[in-house]
């Protein structure tokens, strides 16, 4: 394992006004978005759709770091014949894919899941590794509910990110570990705290009972947020204040860089919660986006599957990614999205 190329690989998918856009939804994820926009979900309309991403000149050289694919994806040449990793290459970002095989409910433990995805994964890592695939992402999900989650779901899924992360770094690949905790409950911003405060300490105790370097990976954590059914919504300045209270107490600063998934929030409020926290510092690592619906929705939307809205799609997904490019510097202000409309 060569530590000082992981961390270089790192510390650029970090790299301040950039970030990750997480285009590796699964096939399931990727038809509810298409069907919510009236378009069919078949091979083409997803190479179609993507490549409409990773042409975004303006976005793709400027705002985003690093690109998380979908199996599917990665394989796919463009309509011309170039390779999808060669143009995200070509853009100067970096191709990153997505491994875990998504859950499976946890034995014994009603109403909660496990991620699964370990069997034969060094052998998968090294394709992708051939392929281009400089990082990867595999993403546990607890959920939060009356009683859950349990000790046994966040201690089964952390050890499960602590394999995979392990496997990426032998495979020279880096990993980004994302415990995901939902924002889909009535549950306030403490209570999200302190679940994510437990997920995220079991998760690095396994990272060091397995060895995995610090240095060469990526975290992408939940914000402290309030449930999305929550009567009562905490405001931007606690959403920051709060999710760089936990991060500080919960992630080593050997970490090179946190990217935030957006988890359901609208996407301004992932821009500006992430842009609140710069306001914050200075902090011990790098911090910015892995967004993927706060960065797609405006796209998607644009486009809605015809050849002629290309440009806007594309205009809508450079103006988030430099929205959220501006946040990851806490150079974002709202007046900037009312000029753009
Ligand atoms: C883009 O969606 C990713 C894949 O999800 P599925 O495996 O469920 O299809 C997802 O892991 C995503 O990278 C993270 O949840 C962050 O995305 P959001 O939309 O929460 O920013």
């Amino acid at each position: 394992m060569d530590l000082t190329e992981l961390n270089r690989i790192a510390t650029a998918m970090v790299a301040p006004g950039k970030g990750i856009l997480a285009a590796d939804e699964s096939s399931g994820t990727i038809k509810k978005r298409f069907d919510a926009i009236g378009v069919e979900s078949t091979e083409s309309n997803r190479r179609d759709y993507r490549e409409m991403l990773f042409r975004s000149r303006e976005a793709m050289s400027q705002y985003i770091s690093g690109v998380i694919l979908y199996d599917e994806t990665i394989w796919q040449d463009a309509k011309d014949g170039t390779p999808l990793v060669k143009l995200i290459e070509s853009s100067g970002a970096i191709p990153g894919i997505k491994v875990d095989e998504g859950t499976q409910g946890l034995p014994m433990c009603p109403g909660e899941l496990v991620t699964v995805g370990l069997d034969k994964l060094a052998e998968r890592l090294k394709k992708y590794y051939e392929r281009g695939a400089r990082f990867a992402k595999w993403r546990a999900v607890i959920d939060i509910g009356s009683g859950i989650p349990s000790m046994t779901a966040i201690s089964v899924n952390a050890h499960a990110l602590a394999r995979y992360a392990a496997l990426c770094q032998a495979a020279q690949i880096v990993p980004i570990v994302e415990p995901e905790v939902l924002m889909d409950g009535d549950h306030d911003i403490d209570r999200c705290y302190e679940v994510t405060q437990r997920v995220l300490n079991k998760t690095f105790q396994e990272l060091r009972v397995q060895r995995v370097a610090l240095e060469g990976m990526v975290l992408k954590p939940n914000m402290a947020i309030s449930g999305k059914k929550c009567a009562k919504q905490a405001p931007v300045e606690e959403v920051a204040e709060k999710t760089i209270r936990l991060l500080k107490a919960c992630v080593p600063a050997a970490v090179p860089g946190i990217a935030f998934l957006s988890g359901g929030q609208s996407d301004e409020e992932a821009t500006a919660h992430l842009n609140a926290m710069h306001k914050l510092g200075p902090l011990p690592w790098g911090l910015t986006f892995s967004y993927g619906r706060a960065l797609q929705a405006a796209p998607q939307k644009a486009w809605s599957g015809k050849a002629e809205n290309v440009a806007a799609g594309q205009r809508a997904f450079s103006h988030r990614a430099r929205m959220n490019g501006l946040a990851s510097k806490g150079e974002w202000q709202s007046s900037l999205e009312k000029k753009a409309a």
